[in-house]
Order: C-alpha cells, then structure tokens, then sequence
C-alpha cells in the first residue's frame, strides 16, 4: 500500500514538474505572444490591448477560447508525503492536487466529488486570485457564494481563465487546506518576459501529522498548534527518529530535472501552506522577480524572496550552472512568527547530464533571512500602471484585535465583530433576491455594505504582535501605506505595488507577547469597487481565519440582483440544508478556517 503511495507521489511530481510538455498538445494550441524584456516600454501599451481585446472575447465573441475540463475526486486517506504516515485529503488519489492549467480566456469546467470518509463532512473549493467576473456564485466560498458541498455529493464549477500567471487552488471548508486539499493554476498568456523553460509550481506548504480536525479543536482551545515539517511540492523526508508514528526513511526530496546550462528558467512559487511564512533561495543562483500575485513586475534581480500564506512569486533563473551540476532549492519557515518543529524544506535541482540519483552537495550562498516582511518585495513596480484615486470614494477603517467572546471563547475581532460562517445560506444567492436587503446578513456573517461606491480605501490596524497575511477576493489592491504607529495620512498613489495578498505587519510588542505594551500596525490599501458582488476579506493563517478574522465586503446590490443565480448553486443549499437537517454538522470553529 505505501509502495503505491509512493509511486502517486512520484508520478503526481513529475507531472506538475513538466506541466508545460505534459500538456503541450492541449495547451499551448494558440501560444500567447511572448515579448521580449528589451521591448517592454514600446510594447507595453500592445500588452494592455491585448488584455482588453482579450476579457472583452470571453464575454462575446471569443472564437479561441476553450473549456478546460477536470475531476476532482476528494478523498480522506492515510498517507506518508515525507515518510511519516498521517491523515491527507487527496485529489484522484495525488497530494498536492492537479495543476489546473489554460490559457487566458478560457473557461475552466472543474467537477469537484465529494468522497470524503473518516468521517464525512463538506467540502468547497476557492480558486484564489481569480476575479470571477460575472461568476461571482463560483468563487468557492461556503456560506457566501455557495454552501458546502454535501459528503456524496457533486458540485460543478464553471469560471474563465481571467488572469495570466501562478496560483492555486484550495478547500475554504474549516481545516481542510492544511488537511491536504490544495493544487496549482497556471494560465497562459501574454507577459512582459522571455524565457527558454518553464520549470512549472513550486508549491511550499507545511505538512501536519494530525488530521485537520484535531488542528481546529486545540486552536479553538487556544492551544498552540505546531506543524511538523516543511515541503516543497509535497516532499521533504522527514527523520523518523523524531516520532512515533510509522514511518519510511526511503522518501526522496522533490527533483527538477529540467535546468539547462545558459537557458532562462521559469519558476512559479506558491506558498500553499496556511501558516508559515517562507523565504525560498537556490545555492549559486539570482533570483529575477517578474511576477507576484497575478500582478506582473518590472523585473529586479535579488537572492531570497519570500511569500506569506496564499501569496505568488514569479522569478527566472539564470541557468548559469555547467552541464552535470546539482544545487539546493530551499524554502525555510521563518521561526520568529510562524510555529513549526521543522522549518527546512529542500528540493533537488539538476542540469543536464547530472546524476539525479546523487543529492547535491551546494551549501547556502543567499542571504539568511529572518523578518516576517515582504519589504524587500514591496519596491516592485507593477509592468501595468494604475495609480489609485488621490481621494476615493469612501474610507473604511477596521482595528483588529483578539480577545475572549462572552463565553470566553478567545477569537479575533474586526471593530469588534467575529466572523462565523451560516453553511444553510449562501448571502450571494439572498443578495440576487430583491426582496432581501444586506442589512438582513445577521450580525455573524461580518458584512459591511459599501453601497453603490466606485473606490474604497481600507485603512487597518493591527493589535496583534505577529503578522497577518490579508487576502481579498474578486480584486487586487493598491498598497498606499504600511508601518508601525500611528499613520501619517500620506499614501503612494503612483502607480504602488498591488496584489491579492499582502502581509500585514505584525504589531511592536515591548516583550513580544500579546501581554506587553502594544504599538499597532497599520496597513492601507485602495481598490475600485468595480466587480459588484459580497466579496471575503481575510486573514490566510488558517488558525486566525478559524478564530473568525473575515469580513465579507459587499457592493452593487442592483447588480447582484441582475445575476442569475446558477441553480446548481440553489441545489446545493438545498441539499445541504438537508443533509444538515438530517445530520450532526460539527462547526467547532469559523468554519472557514483558511482563506
Ligand atoms: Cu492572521
């Protein structure tokens, strides 16, 4: 049995490691211009129009465009990633998941099965950074765009390709992200860089040895919850002599076998985890950044970058290794906020001509970092200029703090309110009734109504002397301001760094502790209020999300109403509703727990 968990393993990796040959007669049927670095100011106004010519095709007349069809069969299985046999979620029998890959414009046609045991329970899956214009019931989110998916039950997602780059996919359902239930998106199209081999996801994720559930009981007891190790595309064997569980020492680091010496190479770098924050280096290589989030850069050159929970960095690689070498990749968890026994995940890189059978034997060359910032990053120029309204349209203003509920319970609080999600209700599927008004939500769901607004600006402090990595769905945001203390008023509206992540400074404790005297964060970010819809606002560490930090921002009622509510999303509620009538539903926490 493990024998034939291994080999999954093996094949699961080596067909993300070559998404790009592997799908070559499915993919890349209409190759996406590439332009060159040397071209970018002269083509960057073709970039855009292409862009644009490009989502207006999907909603009309697109005659290239595809759907991109997959199964997704979840399922609950004990299994040993890194050797030591724990509870994993698996997709078709793969940890992580499949990569989902298309190219811009396409229609992405995912059938999820729930086949969950041990025990049942629901499921739902978010397909993070992707704007779901005009899809917004499709958006993954239970108890907002849908409800749970039922154990036994189906549920088909419809939504387009409607962004060019690297991300993933998730369960939002309670733990189940650091439960396993996580994969890549890639989707081709026009970028602002050239490059000689796309090496595919890198996908850095902690690895727990207990099922989620477990997980979310001692967070919701306000124990602390430590990971065991650090991987990269699901693999860093662990060393057996520290647990009791059974555990194979024959588990091999992931490899990537494809660099070639003088080529440029492409990597796309997720953290898929759900709490640690990672710096990721490559013995003897520099690191040119070209992408983070969907949003692309001008590119820079540094030797570390590092990624929150739910964040994407786009870099290439110089092959400036001879034929027959092999280097580390590293991806650490940086111990000073993220709680993990084993921070050091490795992967193999070989050039042509090398011996994979051999590890490599490079030492460390990169910087040592230790600060749980994205700062060095936050430079980044986006290649598509937009500068944010000077004064927008409305200012929102959230503190967020942690402290005990009336029955003692110890949560996070957005000015003073909890999250805690109503599986029996998708608010989408209320808000597209005329009859209901969003001040209806209850009080729990956290919804704040910004009307009929064309730009907001959130201006958030941070109470809590650690970070928190705050994701938005259905946009990206400007980031106009950060640091600790009190705000000045001054923002950068020239065209400042956006993404659908970013990392929110951990407050200044005098002692570290949440029990010293505290000097909050603050961060401020803007974005246009241009995808009408309730869209979640979040923090991705999956314990902090369980411990109720969300809001739901919602907008453009009258144009929720015009929506068609998709009756496989009523059908859902319904039989959920029913399930849940019929069943013990167990919703120990937020019930969203990650993103
Ligand atoms: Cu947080």
């Amino acid at each position: 049995m493990k024998f034939a968990y291994l080999l999954l393993f093996t094949l699961s990796a080596a067909l993300r490691d070559s998404p790009r040959e592997t799908l070559a007669s499915d993919v890349l049927l209409h190759p996406p211009p590439v332009l060159n670095l040397a071209g970018v100011s002269e083509t960057s106004r073709t970039l855009v129009d292409y862009r644009q010519k490009s989502s207006q095709d999907t909603r009309t007349n697109n005659h290239h465009a595809r759907e991109r069809h997959y199964t997704f069969n979840i399922t609950r299985e004990y299994a040993a990633p890194d050797g030591v046999n724990a509870s994993l979620l698996l997709v078709n029998g793969h940890f992580p998941g499949p990569t989902i890959r298309a190219n811009l414009g396409d229609v992405f046609v995912v059938k999820v099965n729930n086949r969950i045991t041990g025990p049942e329970t629901g499921t739902a899956i978010h397909w993070h950074g992707l704007l779901q214009k005009d899809s917004i019931f499709m958006d993954g989110v239970p108890s907002v765009s849908m409800c749970p998916i039922p154990p036994g039950e189906s549920f088909t997602y419809r939504f387009i390709a409607d962004r060019v780059g690297s991300s993933w996919w998730h369960s939002h359902f309670s733990g189940q992200l650091v439960g396993g239930l996580f994969g890549g998106i890639i989707i081709d199209g026009p970028s602002n860089f050239d490059y000689d081999i796309d090496i595919g996801l890198v996908m850095i994720s902690e690895r727990y040895h207990r099922d989620y559930r477990e997980l979310i009981d001692a967070t919701m007891q306000a124990r602390v919850v430590q990971s065991d190790n650090n991987l990269i595309n699901g693999k860093m064997p662990f060393d057996c002599s520290k647990t009791n569980l059974t555990c194979s020492s024959a588990v091999k680091v992931s490899t990537f076998d494809r660099f070639r010496s003088g080529k440029i190479h492409l990597l796309r770098i997720v953290n898929s985890g759900a709490e640690p924050f990672e710096h990721f280096s490559i013995d003897g290589h520099m690191l040119t950044v070209v992408a983070l989030d969907f949003v692309q850069v001008d590119p820079f050159v540094t030797d570390v970058v590092s990624l929150s929970p739910g964040q994407r960095v786009e870099v290439l690689v110089n092959g400036t290794g001879e034929p027959g070498d092999s280097y580390w990749m590293r991806a650490t968890a940086d111990r000073s906020c993220s709680t993990v026994k084993q921070p050091f995940a490795l992967a193999a890189i070989y050039y042509e001509g090398a011996d994979c059978s051999v590890e490599p034997s490079s030492t460390p060359t990169n910087r040592t970092l230790n600060a749980c910032n994205t700062t060095e990053l936050n430079k980044a120029t986006p290649f598509e200029h937009d500068s944010p309204e000077t004064t927008p349209s409305y200012t929102q203003h959230y503190d967020f703090t942690f402290g005990a509920n009336a029955t003692g319970t110890r949560l996070f609080f957005t000015n003073n309110r909890t999250f805690r999600a109503d599986f029996n209700n998708a608010l989408l599927e209320q808000a597209a009734d005329p009859v209901f008004s969003l001040a209806q939500a209850p009080p729990q769901s956290v919804l704040d109504d910004f009307s009929y607004n064309t730009s907001l600006r959130i201006v958030m402090r941070n109470f809590w002397p650690r970070p928190h990595p705050m994701h938005l769905h259905g946009h990206d945001f400007s980031i106009l301001a950060e640091g600790i203390g009190t705000w000045n008023g001054s923002v950068r509206t020239d065209n400042p760094l956006r993404r659908d992540t970013h990392q929110m400074l951990a407050a200044y404790s005098t002692n570290n502790m949440l029990n010293g005297t505290i000097t909050p964060s603050y961060l401020v970010i803007q974005f246009r209020l241009d995808n009408p819809g309730i869209w979640p606002f979040h923090c991705h560490i999956f314990t902090h999300l369980a411990l109720g930090m969300y809001v739901n921002i919602a907008y453009g009622k009258k144009q929720i109403e015009q929506q068609t509510v998709p009756s496989s999303v009523h059908d859902v509620c319904v039989i959920w509703r029913e399930y849940a009538r019929t069943h013990l539903v167990d919703q120990p926490d937020s019930g969203l727990r990650l993103f």
